[in-house]
């Protein structure tokens, strides 16, 4: 039972969460250096970095950050292979940074439309590009990338982030199709709306002292009734990151306390 066990251990392995001082990815790294790993992320601003370094401390996790903007190719490449000199080659990736604009489409720029699928869809494809040239060498890595419910549903107002998520969802296929025979193994996480900066603006309380009508939508429309918070992508992330899930690539786990297979409650 004890050799099982250390199949859902990230010991020696080294993990770059992209985006994570704060929310999804802060959580997820926390996980994986809980379960062993060495964490290296990156921010855009030296600022969200030192931040994220301390958040991490608190922790008593080290981890090593790096300033870098997940659209841009050569900065990529630069910080990836700063990582593969000063930290070691990188086993895990995992494709968080993400942004949302929430405007109906046809009042939505094309330059906005396109700032989403590059963070959220290029960005992606950028990172897993520079980093499996040495997980091939090395013998093999894992790549999650954070979908959305989005990869599968659409609703008002977010239509680029949608196209993004729902590419990142085709883009993970890929890989996996594409690298599988290098024991790689490319899988998604869907998570359902959970409770982070990102969806504060839906769950803010209103003048008359009410929640916010998408709160009480999402509520009733997610079995467990609840929004998630980002502890609750942590088991499922080591999982995707761990050898216990060699032989799963090209899967999209929905972590959304229930709401793609639900109708949603019937209004009182
Ligand atoms: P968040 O709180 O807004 O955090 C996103 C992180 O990505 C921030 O640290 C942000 O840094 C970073 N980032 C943005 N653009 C970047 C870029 N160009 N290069 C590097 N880093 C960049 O969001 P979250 O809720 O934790 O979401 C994390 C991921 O989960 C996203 O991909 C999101 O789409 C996805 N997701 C979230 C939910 C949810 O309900 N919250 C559900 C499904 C999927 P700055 O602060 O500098 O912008
Ligand atoms: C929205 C939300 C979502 C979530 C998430 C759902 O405005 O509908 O922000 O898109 O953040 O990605 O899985």
């Amino acid at each position: 039972m004890g050799s099982f066990i250390e199949k859902f251990s990230l010991e020696g392995k080294v993990a770059l969460v992209t985006g994570a001082s704060y929310g999804i990815g802060f959580a997820i790294a926390s996980a994986y250096a809980a379960a062993g790993a060495t964490i290296v992320f990156n921010d855009i601003k030296q600022e969200l970095v030192d931040k994220g370094i301390a958040s991490y401390k608190e922790q008593g996790i080290e981890a090593h950050g790096y300033v870098c903007d997940v659209t841009d190719e050569d900065q990529v490449n630069e910080m990836v292979e700063k990582i593969e000199k000063e930290v070691g080659v990188i086993d895990i990736l995992v494709n968080n940074a993400g942004i949302i604009k929430r405007i109906p489409m046809i009042e939505m720029s094309a330059k906005d439309f396109r700032q989403v699928i590059d963070i959220d869809l290029n960005g992606p494809f950028i990172v897993a590009k520079a980093v499996i040239p040495s997980m091939i060498k090395k013998g093999g890595g894992k790549i999650i990338n954070i979908c959305s419910m989005m990869s599968e549903f659409g609703r008002e107002t977010v239509s680029a982030y949608a196209a993004a998520k729902g590419g990142l969802k085709m883009l993970t296929k890929n890989i996996a199709s594409e690298y599988g025979e290098y024991n790689i193994q490319c899988n998604g996480i869907g998570p359902g709306y959970i409770a982070t900066p990102q969806t504060a603006p839906l769950r803010e309380i209103q003048p008359d002292g009410s929640r916010h009508p998408f709160d009480q939508f999402i509520i009733a429309k997610t079995p467990a009734a609840r929004w998630g918070e980002a502890e609750d992508l942590q088991g499922p992330a080591v999982f995707l990151a761990s050898s216990a899930s060699d032989f799963v690539n090209g899967l999209i786990l929905y972590v959304d306390g229930g709401i793609a297979a639900y109708i949603g409650k019937q209004p009182k």
